[in-house]
């Protein structure tokens, strides 16, 4: 968690500021869509399309898994999501179920190399081959704890049998995705299957589920006023929209305990704020991010 200091002694208006430590950041959620109903306008899909789940639905953890629609593209094609007005941040998150749709190839035979790229602001944050014609073909993608739904079953789409079997992933389980170091206000998210192995979607083709995106890493609050108002002393900080923080107190200093004042405080602009009844005597206050 991420604490603010300051203290005061009400009978002297007095305030004292300490180091604050930093050990967990919340995550704040920017942007969730399961595909079911209009495309955001955060996504340009290209020639991308909303299209039923078909054998896919139900793949998948639970309260995430496939279902209804997704988003469906062929291969060469880039579906691209746009993130603007990001609280400070940073790093993101990514998480989405991943279709690899028939006859994709993989690494090394015909046509050889069907990779699945993701950039973020340009920089390439993944790059693994997906293999689905035949067993033998080679798949660069090895899926962590998790992470694989189903390999080489019939999903749907081309098919049934042959070369048109059909794979499905959780990449919400895999690290690569997440902690990804980012602190601007806007992000550009690429999703592309690319290479020289690219064919028709009647071949071959990827789709996505339940994509979202997170940020983490907020900074520290620091307490920016104390003050007065009738019988309440108001103590605010400053934060960050739709982050919870939780004011502390205590009476005497060196005591080791600090006593949670209630409820905690869901930022909904760049500062927040808690007013309690003033009290005879002194009071220390903090305040921290909610993990
Ligand atoms: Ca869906
Ligand atoms: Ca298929
Ligand atoms: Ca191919």
């Amino acid at each position: 968690m991420q604490i603010g200091h300051i203290f005061i002694r009400i009978t002297f208006i007095a305030a004292i500021a300490t180091t604050a430590p930093s050990v967990r950041a919340q995550t704040a959620v920017v942007f969730t869509n399961t595909f079911d109903g209009v495309l955001p306008a955060e996504i340009q899909p290209g020639t991308a399309f909303l299209t039923g789940v078909q054998g896919y639905a139900g793949l998948g953890h639970p309260g995430n898994q496939f279902a209804s629609q997704f988003l469906r593209s062929a291969t060469a094609n880039v579906v691209t999501l746009t993130l603007t007005n990001l609280p400070p941040h940073r790093m993101i998150n990514l998480s989405l179920l991943f279709a690899a749709i028939d006859s994709l190839d993989g690494t090394g035979t015909y046509p050889s190399g069907d990779y699945l790229s993701v950039t973020l602001d340009s920089s390439l944050i993944f790059r693994e081959s997906f293999a689905n014609a035949s067993p033998s073909q080679f798949q660069s993608y090895v899926a962590p704890p998790g992470g694989e739904l189903a390999r080489h079953v019939d999903l749907g789409f081309s098919g049934p049998g042959s070369y048109y079997t059909d794979s499905a992933y959780d990449f919400g389980a895999d690290s690569r995705f997440q902690g990804l170091a980012h602190t601007g206000s806007t992000a550009v998210l690429t999703f592309q299957i690319e290479g020289v192995g690219v064919q028709d979607i009647n071949d071959e083709s990827w789709a996505m589920d339940n994509l979202g995106v997170s940020v983490s890493g907020h900074p520290a609050p620091v307490i920016t006023e104390i003050k007065r108002i009738s019988t309440n002393v108001m103590i605010s900080w400053s934060a960050v929209s739709n982050v919870t923080y939780r004011l502390q107190s205590k009476t005497n200093l060196p005591d080791a305990s600090w006593n949670d004042l209630a409820p905690t405080v869901t930022a909904i602009s760049s500062n927040a704020s808690f007013a309690e009844p003033l009290r005879p005597g002194q009071r220390f206050y903090r305040v921290m991010v909610v993990p």
